[in-house]
């Protein structure tokens, strides 16, 4: 069955862990690369078109955004890495900020990584996964913007990126905002991680 979305609240944009919240609930965050459509996803998830703010410019999302869904469990958004335009304050903040989140976040049960189905993965990414993998937290992971590519192209890029970065075959989830396939699927793995499947 669906998952139903009764609410969903926007609750803070944090810097620093004393500005999390404190209720204790489960939580999902969402990572990747600027403008990969971190925030579209969590709007497609949710049935929302605007809760969450999305930009064709990259570097929209520049804190740590928490949602409140259904009162039962937190989703997270998170900036986006790798854009260069962002102001250098900004990108010198941002790595502290994401690893204290990630490193102490005690009530995070699993992270979303998204990659654009149509570029290949690059040493932030590789990197990142590494990171997740020593760090023992479970990810899910997802390759956006499917619509842009015909199915053919999607299977043959979806191929080269998990060879790319050594990932056995059909880990994952194709997914479009527009289209919104793949937002059952990605539910169906984001449920177990929260405890509510
Ligand atoms: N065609 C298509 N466009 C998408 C999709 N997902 C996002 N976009 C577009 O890509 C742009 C960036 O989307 P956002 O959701 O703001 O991306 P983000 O990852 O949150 O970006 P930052 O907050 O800058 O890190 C917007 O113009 C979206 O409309 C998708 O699945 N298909
Ligand atoms: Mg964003």
């Amino acid at each position: 069955m669906a998952m139903k979305i009764v609410s969903a609240e926007f609750l803070i944009s944090a810097v620093k862990a004393q500005q999390y919240p404190d209720d204790g609930l489960p939580e999902i965050a969402f990572a990747g690369r600027s403008n990969v459509g971190k925030s579209s996803l969590i709007n497609t998830l949710l049935n929302r078109k605007r809760l969450v703010k999305t930009s064709s410019t990259p570097g929209k999302t520049q804190l740590i955004n928490f949602f409140s869904i259904n009162r039962e469990f937190l989703f997270v958004d998170l900036p986006g890495y790798g854009y260069a335009k962002v102001p250098m304050q900004l990108r010198r903040q941002w790595k502290p900020m994401i690893e204290t989140y990630l490193t102490t976040r005690s009530v995070l049960k699993g992270l979303v990584l998204l990659l654009d189905i149509r570029r290949n993965p690059g040493s932030e990414e590789i990197r990142f996964l590494q990171w997740l993998r020593q760090h023992r937290l479970a990810s899910i992971l997802v390759l956006t913007k499917v619509d842009k590519l015909s199915k053919n192209k999607q299977g043959q890029r979806q191929r080269q990126i998990e060879s790319a970065l050594c990932i056995p075959a059909s880990h994952f989830i194709l997914f479009s905002a527009k289209s919104r396939q793949g937002k059952q699927t990605l539910w169906r793995q984001i449920e177990p991680l929260l405890g509510i499947a």
